[in-house]
């Protein structure tokens, strides 16, 4: 350069490495200006375009068309002005590796495709400035891990003062030193992690842009919090509620930013009545009561082939219920059937296969409807909820032999339901019953048995109980054929109605809860089952989806390679596995 006007040998001053970001910006920018001095020097290949004006180590381009195609060997800096293009793309400027400062600014850049600034090692400073940009494509800025940013647009005015100073500051890769400048774009959203790659930014500038704060931002917003760069303030355009506000000052979106559904996984072959599952070794295990086919399907889960199949089948005689029960680490399945009396099936692991344990005796169940098994103490326990108007609903205890008749409960009732929890730390029986509103036992220490506590007011007619906690308050979903199934609140001493919902031919109110949200699953034999979602808030559930089973009879939670699973058994068609499925509505 020692011909050049520019030369400033003098200049080689010694804050290199610890000069401000923006005198080396300046410095690139008078080299760009000085080097226009030199044209001779210019490799002969290259032709400097008719809009742009060129030195060895420099192009600034005013109001292009395209990225000249050819360039100096050693460019450092190039400029692009009021170009007319409206896009850059993957690899666009990788013919310029020496690159250290590339200008953007006022052209029509609507869109930064991915990989644009791929194959530009030493690029340091990067200014986008008033363009269209909407958004960029999230890869856009792969590649330039090494570099950092720094915004510092009033001194431009400066420039002519500074330049010949800074001139000589031309190495400027060691300073590692990036500058990135998004301001004054119409960027709506920038895609997930745009910036992951950069590591080493200070300094960000996304002033002047129209952020819509909403779940598409939300990366953006934690980002903010965990950057070590100093960021300008991202104001929100919207959504209305987040109209002027800063996105660097919230806290937390209004909602989750997920959303749930409910796929259809796989689908059984079978009628069914009820499902139960249990784990055992690391596999999880699927009953099915099939009374169709006169079996207790045996299914487990394939962690290969990620679906359920069959593992055995458990033959018998109009099978309507197929518990399992895990005393002592080994299986048992309690099989009740409507004919032939019910049994006891224990898991052979050795035979992979379910052996006959034990009859049960029956002479008090005509029509078993429902089983519950449970724990009172070390004690373990079944009752038989007896549907005919002759039977009796009977507890069954177990006494390191088999399960044993130990107590009769409810005569000439014609029980549908029998459901075990924890009230108050006690433990009690619900037992539902078509002919009268449903009755609570209360299990008595001292006596060993059940004894009849009081009744739900005001719930005639219920066919199914069960009980579900939310946030440690304890609730019950009642199920009624027709009219309205109830959810009641344990309150002091008594449940009270805190949601009635509509029910169409519905056997069962099942409520269940996958990843803290909860769900109650109304099915009806009339017409689409319902799915409801509790609302934190309202206190209540509100409508979710609607799923088409025929006749469902049961809903069943499984849950297994942190997969979760909803199995609804249908008496009249296939049986559903529908798989809860997290939908991520950020970007
Ligand atoms: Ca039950």
């Amino acid at each position: 350069m020692s011909g050049s006007q520019c030369s400033i040998s003098w200049c080689r001053v010694e804050t290199r490495g610890k000069m401000p970001p923006a005198l080396r910006i300046w410095a690139l920018l008078c080299v760009s200006l000085c080097s226009l001095c030199q044209p001779a020097l210019l490799k002969k290949a290259f032709r400097c375009p008719s809009t742009c004006s060129c030195s060895k180590e420099s192009i600034i381009c005013v109001g292009s068309s395209n990225i000249p195609r050819i360039a100096p060997n050693e460019i450092t800096s190039l400029s692009i002005v009021n170009g007319t293009f409206s896009e850059v793309r993957e690899a666009m400027f990788a013919h310029m590796p020496t690159l250290q400062l590339l200008l953007l600014n006022s052209n029509s850049l609507t869109t930064v495709r991915d990989d644009t600034f791929s194959g530009l090692p030493h690029l340091e400073y990067l200014f986008i400035e008033s363009n269209k940009l909407e958004t960029t494509s999230k890869f856009a800025f792969r590649g330039l891990r090494d570099l950092t940013h720094l915004y510092i647009p009033q001194l431009i005015k400066n420039l002519l003062c500074f330049c010949i100073f800074f001139l000589n500051m031309l190495h400027v890769h060691s300073l590692a030193m990036f500058f990135r400048s998004l301001a004054n774009n119409n960027i709506k959203f920038l895609p997930r992690d745009v910036f992951i790659d950069l590591d080493s930014l200070i300094e960000l500038d996304l002033r002047g842009n129209a952020f819509e704060c909403d779940c598409r931002a939300k990366w953006l917003m934690m980002w903010l919090k965990s950057t070590n760069a100093t960021v300008s303030d991202v104001m929100c355009a919207g959504p209305d509620d987040m109209k002027g506000k800063r996105l660097n000052d919230m806290n937390s979106l209004h909602n989750e930013c997920i959303s749930t559904d409910f796929v259809l996984h796989q689908s059984v072959a079978s009628e069914s009545l009820s499902v139960d599952t249990f784990s055992f070794k690391n596999d999880v295990y699927v009953t099915i009561a099939a009374p169709s086919s006169d079996t207790c399907m045996v299914l487990q889960w394939d962690h290969i082939e990620m679906n359920f199949r069959t593992y055995d089948n458990i033959t018998g005689q109009s099978i309507v219920g197929c518990k399992s029960v895990i005393i002592q680490e080994e299986v048992y399945v309690i099989v009740a059937q409507l004919f032939g009396g019910s049994h006891i099936y224990k898991f052979d692991d050795d035979q992979s296969r379910f052996n006959k344990f034990q009859d049960i005796e029956v002479s008090k169940i005509s029509k078993p409807n429902d089983i519950e098994a449970f724990q009172i103490g070390t004690d373990w326990f079944f009752v038989i909820a007896d549907s005919s108007k002759a039977g009796l609903s009977t507890l069954y205890k177990w006494n390191d032999n088999g399960f044993y008749s130990y107590q009769s409960l409810h005569e000439w009732f014609r029980d549908t339901d029998a459901e075990f929890l924890n009230l108050d730390g006690k433990a009690h029986l619900i037992l539902a019953s078509r002919s009268q509103v449903p009755v609570i036992y209360q299990w008595s220490r001292s006596n060993q048995k059940f004894i009849l506590q009081g009744d739900i007011p005001n719930m005639e007619d219920v066919v199914a109980v069960t009980h579900f906690r939310i946030k440690e308050e304890l609730y019950l979903s009642m199920t009624r054929y027709i009219g309205d199934s109830k959810v009641l609140k344990w309150g002091p001493k008594q449940f009270s109605e805190i949601q009635a919902v509509p029910s169409r031919g519905s056997m069962i109110l099942q409520p269940f809860t996958f990843k803290d949200r909860h769900y109650l699953a109304l099915g009806s034999d009339y017409t689409f089952s319902q799915i409801y979602l509790w609302d934190d808030e309202k206190k209540i559930f509100d409508r979710f989806k609607e799923v088409y089973i025929q006749a469902p009879r049961s809903f069943t939670v499984v849950s297994t390679d942190r997969r979760d699973f909803i199995f609804s058994s249908s008496f009249k068609g296939n049986t559903q596995i529908f798989e809860h499925i997290i939908i991520d509505l950020t970007l």
